[in-house]
């Protein structure tokens, strides 16, 4: 299987855990979806954190200790290079919140479901901003913003949770850059099981448009019959080989 960058095409990527699973972050579904016996959705959406702030934080922060010392591998790098080679025609779409396409040199990155190393307020407007903190069991942490206001209110991590809304730039980003590829869209998925949406849908987007579709994963995900070619294999072995030309 081949995938050729001529000098029209464009390529819209999508990547999910299955990306970081060679540099050693567990996918989400790796156990099952549970984490110390909680189901994923309990834990991942407004409804968990309203219920127990404590264990989503303490949920997050093991994650964030948890970064410590994870480097990108060989399926990042060789997303960043395409993307050097086509510059402006490529749009990089990941789920993951964990930055290791930023780290591996990805420019042109949207983070739909947000990221790991940021906060925000639950109750003001202020902007999300970079938190590294592995904050202690039994620490939710405050917004030092309202607290300066005579106010408490509680900190989250600055991501999209299930039932929430995908933030409305990132989806005008990616219906911009399908409507500039026109015919010449291609779209690769990788490591992604194809369950959430709506990255899920992104290739029947892409195939509504005519675009030819890609697909490199370990196992047929839910949505393999979407895809034009499938690999299945790891990403870090695959992705160079296939993107090389
Ligand atoms: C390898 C590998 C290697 C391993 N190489 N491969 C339409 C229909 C039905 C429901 C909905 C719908 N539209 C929206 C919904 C509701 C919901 C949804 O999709 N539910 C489904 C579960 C049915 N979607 C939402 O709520 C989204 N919001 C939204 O659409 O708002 C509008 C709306 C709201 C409500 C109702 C209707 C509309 C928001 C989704 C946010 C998802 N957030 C999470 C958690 C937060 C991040 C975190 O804490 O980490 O994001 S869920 C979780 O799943 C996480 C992931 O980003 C996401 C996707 O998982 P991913 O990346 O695919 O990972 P895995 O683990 O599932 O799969 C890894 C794959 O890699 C596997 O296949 C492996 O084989 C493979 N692999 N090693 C290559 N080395």
């Amino acid at each position: 299987m081949t995938l050729s960058l001529d000098s029209s095409s464009y390529l819209l990527v999508l990547t999910g855990a299955g990306i970081s699973a060679e540099s050693g972050v567990p996918t989400f579904r790796d156990a099952n979806g549970l984490w110390e016996g909680h189901a994923v959705e309990e834990v991942a959406s407004p409804e968990g954190f309203a219920r127990d702030p404590l264990t989503v934080w303490r949920f997050y922060a093991e994650r964030r200790a948890s970064m410590a010392g994870v480097v990108p591998n060989a399926g990042h790098r060789a997303l960043a290079d395409a993307e050097q080679r086509i510059s402006d025609r490529f749009l990089l779409v990941t789920q993951n919140i964990d930055g290791l396409h930023a780290a591996a040199g990805s420019q042109r990155v949207v983070e739909l479901h947000g990221n790991l190393m940021r906060s925000r307020c639950t109750v003001c407007d202020r902007p999300p901003f970079e938190d590294r903190t592995v904050y202690r069991p039994g620490v939710a942490p405050m917004c030092g913003r309202c607290r300066a206001e005579g106010r408490d209110a509680l900190l989250r991590p600055d991501i999209v949770w299930f039932g929430e809304l995908i933030p409305r730039d990132a989806m005008a980003r990616i219906a911009a850059f399908v409507d500039a590829a026109g015919a010449q869209l291609r779209f690769l998925a990788v490591g992604t099981s194809g369950l959430v949406y709506p990255a899920a849908g992104l290739v029947d987007v892409v195939r509504a448009r005519g675009g030819r579709t890609w697909l490199v994963n370990a196992e047929r995900p839910a949505n393999v019959d979407s895809f034009d070619e499938v690999a299945i294999g790891p990403a870090g072995t695959v992705l160079p080989a296939l993107l090389a030309g």
